[in-house]
């Protein structure tokens, strides 16, 4: 489908299969005859990442400006298809695969897809990764390496199951580890004072323990192979053989072998909480691995080329933190400078500013990290000197400009309670900060960081979150980019705001009806894979009802699932009632700590077995968990979907972005007005999305008043109280029991996240929606008019808004 220079990379489909074939004599040593599927798309994927290599060999050598953005997740997917699409030459490769009789598609089927990340935080860095690329900036991944991914979820009984991701078992092709690039970190030890004759003095961090951190280097290729970047990966080993043979020899394995196991263990795990708690230490020291390496190896590769001229560090590198994960980047940086360099202490804090920028994701209390003072400290005594100093001085001048008052230093100091606070950290070393929606940006301005706000307006600045629509449209909806393609040339690839071309098919009866071929196409192609892998039937004749994302209170699956409820009721209560048939989709991870979005699967689960097995509804309804949701599966199931839920509590979704993958790809948003779900309505017209429901200044309004009382509701709504007393009174308790604590959450803890007060709105929303369904022309071009002003959504367009405003590269 794409136009650039892949005939540079194969001339045609027999110069790939040389270069293939030849291939497994040098990496396998046998031929290709002799290899498993397995090994024929390790060997491929090899190919592939050296061609891509050589790319970058000449790509960003020359950039003026460079760009690492820092990220704790890289939720990389799948990659074979993609940078066969982004490099041009998937008909040359999927041609001579045919030839050598076998398929693209049997080999791409072979990838593993790591889960280096939990949900939308690290999905948004990969997007942003194939965009830098894309945009030809010199823009580089900094992340961690971990052992294990995220858990692989399976459903037992109708419980997740939590099982482990060993993404690593058949090796990973697009690697390569450099070790010549490795950095050590050190942990812990003290810090020692030295002077020098002339009474100048410096500063040592001496003893502790001393970790090899190992880059592991991810080709990005950018769509048109103009530019390929890289992701840098660091994984922990030990730096010297520590080995204890004595320990050894008296038979102690576990002891001999514990200083490797206590060094690996920085980088086996990724922390399972998505917008969540992170208290453990072992998480500090993920963090402190990945920022401190990461930074070592910029500075190194600064000094190659512009030797000790640091005043001018900020002219040519800039660092991004993703969240607060990698907020020791400010004084990591000071510490790298003052102490190895010799750079002037007020000095380095001005380049690091200068240097680093920050992006909140979230307006969540838990997931605005604090360490314990003592605890940090004693990890990072050094660190610590910087991060107290700095703080200090700041503390100074802000009761100096303020005539002593203390307000502002409560919110806005790093060091307060015996904690330090890694968002104030954060903005105390940046020059930017943004939010990820308009709203969101709105509600940091004005609540969450209004203090910061008072102080720096200038810094604050919205970047509303966008996504890769060459993979979650191009390669995700393989039927409807053809439409596309067909109807307006291929230069939407390049440019999503072509994709604003599609307007003028909105009246066309042919193309709407083709819409409606393709939708189908793609809801088979889900559906035989839900039946692979859990055995579940779905009628494609049906609406397809989706809301996949993590499982959290505040994006309210329970909502959902009450609406199902609601609908179940009332069909065995009234046989006159007809509601559109529709199969609900959901899929999702939850933390494994996090008790009550584990109920919320489980109770998904029992209302599917419930509600899937009564004959009485006649099969009009039906409830579809799919497991284990991951890039790739999320790729299908945006493809194949209708209706896209987005209906978290308003002002709780910082954005959301698989709201925009839907969009994409023709579904129609059911909402409330919350994160990009906002935009979103914009874009699309009042006409083209169903909004409901309590506004966020309506939802502050509802905490503040103190008079909502979830109780006094259900006494006065039955229909919802009947629904509310099935969690208890056994009818969903087939499966698995009751919902006690489900119950208690919404009667107890009276209904943190209003399920109940905008359940009402939410049904009738449903209904009107899907009763325009039957009218399938009229659907079409709603849902085409969505896909046409989605362009904005591209990550190319956000990017291009950090390289303007923020980065300016
Ligand atoms: O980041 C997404 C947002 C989404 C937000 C999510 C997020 C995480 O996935 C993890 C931690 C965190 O603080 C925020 O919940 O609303 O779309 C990308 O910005």
């Amino acid at each position: 489908m794409a136009v650039n220079n892949g005939q540079n990379i194969f001339t045609d489909k027999q110069d790939f299969e040389d270069q293939y074939r030849d291939k497994f004599i040098q990496i396998l040593g046998k031929y290709y005859g002799e290899c498993t599927d397995q090994e024929r798309y390790n060997v491929l994927a090899r190919l592939i990442a050296e061609k891509a290599r050589e790319i970058q060999s000449t790509s960003y050598i020359h950039a003026n400006k460079q760009v690492y953005y820092f990220s704790l997740e890289f939720l990389l997917g799948p990659l074979l298809e993609n940078y066969l699409l982004n490099l041009g030459i998937t008909d040359v490769v999927a041609a001579g695969l045919e030839e050598m009789g076998t398929s693209l598609q049997k080999l791409a089927a072979q990838e593993v897809d790591p889960g280096l990340g939990n949900g939308g935080l690290g999905r948004l860095a990969a997007c942003f990764l194939d965009s830098m690329a894309h945009e030809g900036m010199a823009g580089f991944g900094n992340g961690m390496r971990y052992r294990y991914g995220l858990f692989r979820q399976e459903i037992k009984d109708g419980r997740q199951v939590e099982c482990t991701d060993n993404w690593l078992a058949n090796g990973y092709p697009w690697e390569v580890r450099k070790d010549d690039s490795s950095v050590l970190v050190r942990f812990g030890g003290t810090v020692v004072r030295h002077e020098g004759e002339n009474g100048d003095f410096w500063f040592s961090q001496e003893g502790g323990q001393v970790v090899k951190a190992v880059p592991y280097d991810v080709p990005i290729v950018g769509y048109g192979a103009k530019t390929v970047n890289k992701l840098r990966l660091w994984s922990a080993e030990p730096a010297e053989e520590d080995f204890d043979l004595d320990a050894f020899n008296a038979g102690d394995y576990a002891r001999a072998n514990k200083f490797r196991s206590d060094v690996e263990a920085i980088s086996t795990i990724l922390y399972p909480n998505d917008s969540g708690e992170h208290g453990r230490i072992l998480r500090l020291k993920q963090e402190y691995l990945f920022v401190s390496a990461g930074l070592q190896s910029i500075l190194r590769a600064y000094k190659d080329k512009y030797g000790e001229d640091w005043d001018h560090f900020a002219d040519h590198v800039c660092i991004h933190t993703n969240d607060t994960h990698p907020a020791m980047c400010g004084p990591e940086l000071m510490r790298l400078l003052v102490d190895e360099h010799g750079v002037d202490f007020n000095e380095a804090f001005d380049i690091a500013r200068n240097a680093i920028s920050y992006t909140n994701h979230t307006v969540m209390p838990e997931a605005l990290e604090k360490w314990p003072i003592n605890t940090f400290r004693e990890l990072l005594p050094r660190l610590y000197m910087f991060i107290d100093e700095v703080d200090r001085r700041y503390k100074e001048q802000l009761l100096a400009d303020s005539n002593g008052n203390t307000d502002l230093l409560a919110s806005t100091a790093v060091l307060w309670d015996n904690t330090v606070r890694m968002a104030n950290l954060s903005i105390l070393f940046s020059h930017s900060v943004n939010g990820v929606s308009d709203l969101h940006t709105n509600i940091l301005k004005q609540s969450v960081l209004k203090d910061f706000y008072k102080l720096r307006p200038e810094i604050f600045n919205n970047k509303t979150n966008g996504i890769c629509h060459r993979r979650f449209l191009a390669q995700a909806n393989t039927a409807y980019a053809k439409l596309i393609t067909e109807a307006i040339g291929t230069g939407w690839l390049d440019d999503a705001n072509e994709l604003n071309k599609l307007s003028a098919f909105e009246n066309d009866v042919e193309f709407l009806d083709e819409m409606d071929a393709a939708k189908r196409e793609e809801k088979e192609r889900l559906a035989a894979y839900v039946k692979k892998t859990t055995g579940i039937e779905m009628d494609t004749n049906t609406i397809f009802d989706t809301q996949v994302k993590r499982f959290h209170a505040y994006k309210r699956q329970l909502l959902n699932i009450f609406k199902i409820l609601y609908l179940y009721n009332r069909m065995l209560d009234d046989q006159s009632y007809k509601p559109a048939p529709t199969t609900f989709i959901f899929s999702g991870k939850a933390a494994q700590s996090y008790t009550f979005a584990k109920e919320v699967i489980r109770l998904i689960h029992s209302v599917a077995d419930v509600v899937n097995n009564d004959e009485r509804i006649e099969g009009r309804l039906k409830v579809v968990f799919i497991p284990n949701f991951a890039v790739s599966n999320a790729q299908l199931i945006y493809a194949a979907s209708d209706i896209s839920e987005q209906i978290s509590v308003a002002g709780a979704e910082a954005s959301g972005t698989s709201n925009m993958k839907l969009m994409m790809n023709a579904a129609l948003t059911l909402g409330t007005y919350d994160g990009s779900n906002i935009e979103i309505s914009e874009l699309a017209g009042p006409e083209n999305i169903k909004i409901f429901g309590l506004r966020a200044d309506e939802v502050q309004q509802v905490y503040a008043s103190g008079t909502y009382f979830a109780q006094n509701l259900l006494n006065q709504n039955p229909t919802l109280a009947r629904i509310v007393n099935m969690l208890t009174d056994g009818s969903l308790a087939r499966l698995s029991g009751n919902f006690e604590s489900i119950h208690d959450y919404l009667l107890i803890n009276n209904d943190p996240d209003l399920v109940l007060i905008d359940f009402d709105a939410y049904v009738k929303a449903w209904e009107e929606l899907t009763q325009s369904y039957a009218d399938r022309r009229s659907w079409n071009a709603r849902a085409l008019h969505n896909t046409a002003n989605s362009g904005f959504f591209s990550a190319d367009r956000t990017i291009r808004e950090y390289m303007e405003d923020i980065w300016h590269v």
